[in-house]
Protein backbone atom coordinates (compact mmCIF):
# COMPACT_ATOMS: atom_id res chain seq x y z
CA UNK A 1 0.00 0.00 0.00
CA UNK A 2 2.49 2.36 0.45
CA UNK A 3 2.87 3.25 -3.34
CA UNK A 4 -0.73 4.34 -3.18
CA UNK A 5 -0.45 6.47 -0.37
CA UNK A 6 2.14 8.55 -2.09
CA UNK A 7 0.27 8.74 -5.05
CA UNK A 8 -2.47 10.07 -2.98
CA UNK A 9 0.25 12.32 -1.01
CA UNK A 10 1.35 13.50 -4.84
CA UNK A 11 -2.59 14.41 -6.08
CA UNK A 12 -3.31 15.87 -2.97
CA UNK A 13 -0.10 18.70 -2.78
CA UNK A 14 -0.95 19.29 -6.57
CA UNK A 15 -4.23 20.06 -5.74
CA UNK A 16 -3.42 22.29 -3.19
CA UNK A 17 -0.78 23.91 -5.22
CA UNK A 18 -3.41 24.49 -7.91
CA UNK A 19 -5.75 26.00 -5.16
CA UNK A 20 -3.11 28.60 -4.34
CA UNK A 21 -2.47 29.68 -7.90
CA UNK A 22 -6.21 29.77 -8.13
CA UNK A 23 -6.56 32.49 -5.09
CA UNK A 24 -3.92 34.13 -6.51
CA UNK A 25 -5.35 34.65 -9.95
CA UNK A 26 -8.63 35.71 -7.62
CA UNK A 27 -6.72 38.04 -6.06
CA UNK A 28 -5.48 40.01 -8.93
CA UNK A 29 -8.40 39.61 -11.09
CA UNK A 30 -10.53 41.27 -8.14
CA UNK A 31 -7.34 43.99 -7.90
CA UNK A 32 -7.50 44.77 -11.54
CA UNK A 33 -11.26 45.04 -11.92
CA UNK A 34 -11.21 47.31 -8.72
CA UNK A 35 -9.16 49.43 -10.68
CA UNK A 36 -10.70 49.68 -13.78
CA UNK A 37 -14.11 50.48 -11.83
CA UNK A 38 -12.19 53.22 -10.17
CA UNK A 39 -11.65 54.66 -13.26
CA UNK A 40 -15.28 54.66 -14.83
CA UNK A 41 -17.65 54.48 -11.98
CA UNK A 42 -15.97 56.42 -9.66
CA UNK A 43 -17.87 59.46 -7.53
CA UNK A 44 -19.04 62.18 -9.43
CA UNK A 45 -16.77 65.33 -9.55
CA UNK A 46 -15.78 67.40 -6.55
CA UNK A 47 -17.93 70.47 -6.10
CA UNK A 48 -17.71 71.60 -2.28
CA UNK A 49 -14.87 72.59 0.32
CA UNK A 50 -15.76 69.73 2.44
CA UNK A 51 -15.77 66.89 -0.48
CA UNK A 52 -12.09 65.92 0.02
CA UNK A 53 -12.24 65.62 3.61
CA UNK A 54 -15.29 63.22 2.96
CA UNK A 55 -13.24 61.02 0.09
CA UNK A 56 -10.08 61.33 2.38
CA UNK A 57 -12.23 58.67 4.40
CA UNK A 58 -13.05 56.45 1.68
CA UNK A 59 -9.57 56.85 0.55
CA UNK A 60 -8.14 55.56 3.72
CA UNK A 61 -10.97 52.39 4.16
CA UNK A 62 -10.21 51.51 0.99
CA UNK A 63 -6.50 51.07 1.50
CA UNK A 64 -6.94 49.61 4.88
CA UNK A 65 -9.37 46.88 3.30
CA UNK A 66 -6.80 46.49 0.30
CA UNK A 67 -3.98 45.91 2.89
CA UNK A 68 -5.93 43.44 4.79
CA UNK A 69 -7.64 41.69 1.51
CA UNK A 70 -4.26 41.16 0.38
CA UNK A 71 -2.33 39.98 3.66
CA UNK A 72 -5.43 37.37 4.00
CA UNK A 73 -5.41 35.66 0.56
CA UNK A 74 -1.89 35.95 0.50
CA UNK A 75 -1.30 34.15 4.09
CA UNK A 76 -4.15 31.67 2.53
CA UNK A 77 -2.11 31.01 -1.07
CA UNK A 78 1.48 30.43 0.05
CA UNK A 79 0.74 27.77 3.15
CA UNK A 80 -1.12 26.10 0.02
CA UNK A 81 1.26 25.98 -2.76
CA UNK A 82 4.43 25.24 -0.59
CA UNK A 83 2.27 22.34 1.15
CA UNK A 84 4.99 18.96 0.75
CA UNK A 85 3.55 15.61 0.02
CA UNK A 86 5.87 13.86 2.90
CA UNK A 87 4.22 16.88 5.17
CA UNK A 88 1.61 14.62 5.91
CA UNK A 89 -2.01 15.91 7.07
CA UNK A 90 -2.53 19.21 8.60
CA UNK A 91 -2.87 18.88 12.39
CA UNK A 92 -4.24 22.48 14.40
CA UNK A 93 -1.63 23.24 17.05
CA UNK A 94 -3.32 22.79 20.77
CA UNK A 95 -4.68 25.94 22.07
CA UNK A 96 -2.78 27.75 24.79
CA UNK A 97 -4.27 29.71 27.47
CA UNK A 98 -1.74 32.41 26.16
CA UNK A 99 -2.32 34.52 22.57
CA UNK A 100 1.22 33.68 20.66
CA UNK A 101 2.40 37.28 19.60
CA UNK A 102 0.72 37.00 16.01
CA UNK A 103 -2.57 37.22 17.79
CA UNK A 104 -1.76 40.23 19.69
CA UNK A 105 -0.08 42.08 17.27
CA UNK A 106 -3.04 41.34 14.60
CA UNK A 107 -5.46 42.64 17.32
CA UNK A 108 -3.34 46.25 17.49
CA UNK A 109 -3.26 46.19 13.88
CA UNK A 110 -7.43 46.08 13.80
CA UNK A 111 -7.31 48.55 16.72
CA UNK A 112 -5.03 51.06 15.14
CA UNK A 113 -7.43 50.82 11.71
CA UNK A 114 -10.15 51.45 13.39
CA UNK A 115 -8.70 53.88 15.21
CA UNK A 116 -8.08 55.86 12.69
CA UNK A 117 -11.18 55.73 10.61
CA UNK A 118 -12.95 56.84 13.95
CA UNK A 119 -10.65 59.59 14.46
CA UNK A 120 -10.96 60.62 10.78
CA UNK A 121 -14.70 60.50 10.78
CA UNK A 122 -15.49 62.20 14.20
CA UNK A 123 -12.71 64.96 12.75
CA UNK A 124 -14.88 65.36 9.84
CA UNK A 125 -18.59 64.56 11.82
CA UNK A 126 -17.38 67.64 13.76
CA UNK A 127 -16.77 70.02 11.27
CA UNK A 128 -19.68 69.68 9.45
CA UNK A 129 -22.30 69.77 11.88
CA UNK A 130 -20.06 72.61 13.65
CA UNK A 131 -21.52 76.56 13.57
CA UNK A 132 -21.77 77.95 10.27
CA UNK A 133 -19.91 81.28 9.31
CA UNK A 134 -22.28 83.97 10.10
CA UNK A 135 -22.47 85.07 6.36
CA UNK A 136 -23.74 81.97 5.28
CA UNK A 137 -26.57 81.52 3.01
CA UNK A 138 -29.87 80.23 4.77
CA UNK A 139 -31.60 77.81 3.20
CA UNK A 140 -34.78 75.53 4.55
CA UNK A 141 -35.34 72.21 2.49
CA UNK A 142 -38.32 70.16 2.64
CA UNK A 143 -38.61 66.82 1.48
CA UNK A 144 -41.70 64.85 0.51
CA UNK A 145 -43.49 62.30 -1.70
CA UNK A 146 -41.94 62.93 -4.05
CA UNK A 147 -40.35 66.48 -4.76
CA UNK A 148 -37.57 68.49 -2.23
CA UNK A 149 -38.66 71.92 -2.09
CA UNK A 150 -36.45 75.24 -0.82
CA UNK A 151 -37.66 78.43 0.89
CA UNK A 152 -35.28 81.47 0.91
CA UNK A 153 -35.50 84.30 3.29
CA UNK A 154 -36.18 87.65 1.85
CA UNK A 155 -34.13 90.31 1.28
CA UNK A 156 -33.82 91.53 4.82
CA UNK A 157 -32.46 88.19 5.67
CA UNK A 158 -35.78 87.45 7.43
CA UNK A 159 -37.76 84.06 7.00
CA UNK A 160 -41.46 84.32 7.50
CA UNK A 161 -42.98 82.91 10.72
CA UNK A 162 -44.34 79.17 10.02
CA UNK A 163 -46.68 77.00 11.90
CA UNK A 164 -47.37 73.40 11.77
CA UNK A 165 -50.88 74.13 11.12
CA UNK A 166 -50.78 75.75 8.42
CA UNK A 167 -48.87 73.18 6.61
CA UNK A 168 -50.38 71.44 3.55
CA UNK A 169 -49.31 69.90 0.44
CA UNK A 170 -49.23 73.11 -0.97
CA UNK A 171 -47.64 75.03 1.36
CA UNK A 172 -45.41 72.74 2.69
CA UNK A 173 -43.44 75.02 4.79
CA UNK A 174 -46.25 75.98 7.14
CA UNK A 175 -45.70 79.93 6.02
CA UNK A 176 -48.17 81.85 8.25
CA UNK A 177 -50.35 84.04 5.73
CA UNK A 178 -50.45 86.80 7.99
CA UNK A 179 -46.95 87.45 8.32
CA UNK A 180 -45.26 89.93 5.68
CA UNK A 181 -42.21 88.34 5.74
CA UNK A 182 -43.35 85.26 4.26
CA UNK A 183 -44.45 87.51 1.28
CA UNK A 184 -40.89 87.80 0.65
CA UNK A 185 -39.57 84.14 0.78
CA UNK A 186 -39.17 82.09 -2.11
CA UNK A 187 -39.99 79.05 -2.48
CA UNK A 188 -38.72 76.26 -5.77
CA UNK A 189 -39.33 72.68 -6.41
CA UNK A 190 -36.61 70.79 -6.85
CA UNK A 191 -34.16 73.34 -8.15
CA UNK A 192 -31.60 74.86 -5.33
CA UNK A 193 -29.69 77.72 -6.30
CA UNK A 194 -26.25 78.53 -4.42
CA UNK A 195 -23.26 80.92 -4.85
CA UNK A 196 -19.87 79.68 -5.58
CA UNK A 197 -17.50 80.06 -2.67
CA UNK A 198 -20.30 81.07 -0.17
CA UNK A 199 -21.54 79.08 2.48
CA UNK A 200 -24.81 78.08 2.68
CA UNK A 201 -26.44 76.26 5.45
CA UNK A 202 -29.46 73.74 4.68
CA UNK A 203 -32.14 72.97 6.93
CA UNK A 204 -33.58 69.72 6.04
CA UNK A 205 -36.74 68.29 7.45
CA UNK A 206 -39.55 66.09 5.99
CA UNK A 207 -43.22 66.37 5.48
CA UNK A 208 -44.50 63.09 5.23
CA UNK A 209 -41.91 60.20 5.51
CA UNK A 210 -38.28 59.85 5.87
CA UNK A 211 -36.35 61.02 2.86
CA UNK A 212 -32.12 61.75 2.31
CA UNK A 213 -31.25 64.47 0.66
CA UNK A 214 -28.52 63.85 -1.03
CA UNK A 215 -25.87 66.16 -3.38
CA UNK A 216 -23.07 63.88 -4.17
CA UNK A 217 -20.64 66.00 -5.84
CA UNK A 218 -20.99 67.49 -2.36
CA UNK A 219 -20.08 64.78 -0.62
CA UNK A 220 -23.23 65.66 1.79
CA UNK A 221 -25.96 63.14 2.62
CA UNK A 222 -28.88 63.99 5.05
CA UNK A 223 -31.81 62.32 6.06
CA UNK A 224 -34.84 64.09 6.14
CA UNK A 225 -37.15 63.37 9.34
CA UNK A 226 -40.46 64.82 9.64
CA UNK A 227 -40.82 67.05 12.75
CA UNK A 228 -37.18 66.97 13.22
CA UNK A 229 -35.45 69.81 11.11
CA UNK A 230 -31.47 69.39 11.17
CA UNK A 231 -28.80 71.47 10.06
CA UNK A 232 -26.00 71.28 7.85
CA UNK A 233 -23.78 73.57 6.15
CA UNK A 234 -21.20 73.57 3.06
CA UNK A 235 -19.52 75.25 0.96
CA UNK A 236 -19.81 74.67 -2.68
CA UNK A 237 -16.25 75.63 -4.40
CA UNK A 238 -16.93 74.81 -8.42
CA UNK A 239 -19.78 76.51 -10.54
CA UNK A 240 -22.21 74.32 -12.38
CA UNK A 241 -25.45 72.51 -12.03
CA UNK A 242 -25.10 69.02 -10.12
CA UNK A 243 -28.00 66.28 -8.97
CA UNK A 244 -30.00 66.43 -6.16
CA UNK A 245 -31.48 63.52 -5.17
CA UNK A 246 -33.18 61.30 -2.40
CA UNK A 247 -30.95 58.61 -0.98
CA UNK A 248 -33.57 56.94 1.15
CA UNK A 249 -36.58 54.78 -0.35
CA UNK A 250 -39.51 56.57 0.10
CA UNK A 251 -42.48 55.03 -1.95
CA UNK A 252 -43.25 54.33 -5.29
CA UNK A 253 -42.23 57.19 -7.26
CA UNK A 254 -38.84 57.28 -4.67
CA UNK A 255 -36.40 57.65 -8.37
CA UNK A 256 -38.48 60.59 -9.60
CA UNK A 257 -37.30 62.68 -6.21
CA UNK A 258 -35.11 64.27 -8.04
CA UNK A 259 -33.54 68.22 -8.60
CA UNK A 260 -30.50 70.17 -9.15
CA UNK A 261 -28.30 72.74 -7.20
CA UNK A 262 -27.06 75.30 -9.72
CA UNK A 263 -23.40 77.01 -8.22
CA UNK A 264 -23.14 80.19 -9.86
CA UNK A 265 -21.49 83.71 -9.14
CA UNK A 266 -22.76 86.47 -6.77
CA UNK A 267 -24.20 87.93 -9.68
CA UNK A 268 -25.79 85.06 -11.42
CA UNK A 269 -27.36 84.30 -8.20
CA UNK A 270 -28.56 88.03 -7.17
CA UNK A 271 -30.12 88.08 -10.97
CA UNK A 272 -32.03 85.25 -10.43
CA UNK A 273 -33.04 85.46 -6.75
CA UNK A 274 -34.44 88.83 -8.32
CA UNK A 275 -36.29 87.25 -11.11
CA UNK A 276 -37.58 84.92 -8.37
CA UNK A 277 -39.24 87.50 -5.95
CA UNK A 278 -40.77 89.53 -9.17
CA UNK A 279 -42.53 86.20 -9.91
CA UNK A 280 -44.43 86.10 -6.85
CA UNK A 281 -47.73 87.81 -6.97
CA UNK A 282 -48.58 91.45 -5.04
CA UNK A 283 -50.78 89.33 -3.17
CA UNK A 284 -48.31 87.59 -1.23
CA UNK A 285 -50.04 85.47 0.41
CA UNK A 286 -48.72 81.45 0.41
CA UNK A 287 -51.43 80.91 -1.85
CA UNK A 288 -48.81 82.34 -4.38
CA UNK A 289 -46.90 79.42 -3.61
CA UNK A 290 -49.61 76.70 -4.62
CA UNK A 291 -49.87 78.03 -8.18
CA UNK A 292 -45.86 78.49 -8.34
CA UNK A 293 -45.99 74.35 -7.60
CA UNK A 294 -48.47 73.72 -10.09
CA UNK A 295 -46.27 75.13 -12.70
CA UNK A 296 -43.27 73.33 -11.43
CA UNK A 297 -44.39 69.72 -10.34
CA UNK A 298 -44.46 67.12 -12.45
CA UNK A 299 -47.47 65.46 -13.51
CA UNK A 300 -49.65 64.03 -11.04
CA UNK A 301 -49.03 66.48 -8.46
CA UNK A 302 -52.02 68.90 -9.68
CA UNK A 303 -54.43 67.30 -7.39
CA UNK A 304 -52.43 68.47 -4.04
CA UNK A 305 -51.47 71.90 -5.47
CA UNK A 306 -55.20 72.41 -6.43
CA UNK A 307 -56.51 70.96 -3.02
CA UNK A 308 -54.37 73.88 -1.64
CA UNK A 309 -55.17 76.61 -3.48
CA UNK A 310 -58.96 75.78 -2.64
CA UNK A 311 -58.25 75.38 1.04
CA UNK A 312 -56.86 78.77 1.44
CU1 LIG B 1 -37.56 60.54 -0.79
Amino acid sequence: MPDRRADQDGAASRGAWWFGVLLLALLLASLASFFVAARVWWLPVRASEQAPMVDGILDALFVIGLVFFVAAQVFLAVPLMRRRAAAGPFVPPPLTRMPGIGAIIAVLVLVIADATVLALSERDWFRMFSPPPADALRIEVVGRQFMWQFRYPGPDGRFGRTNLRFVTSGNPFGMDPDDPANAQNVVTVNEMHVVVGRPVVLQITALDVIHSFNLPNFRLKQDAVPGRPVTVWTTPDRAGTYEITCAQLCGVGHYTMRGIVVVQSPGAFAAWMASQRAAIPPAGKPGAIASGLRAAAPAGHEASAGAASAAK
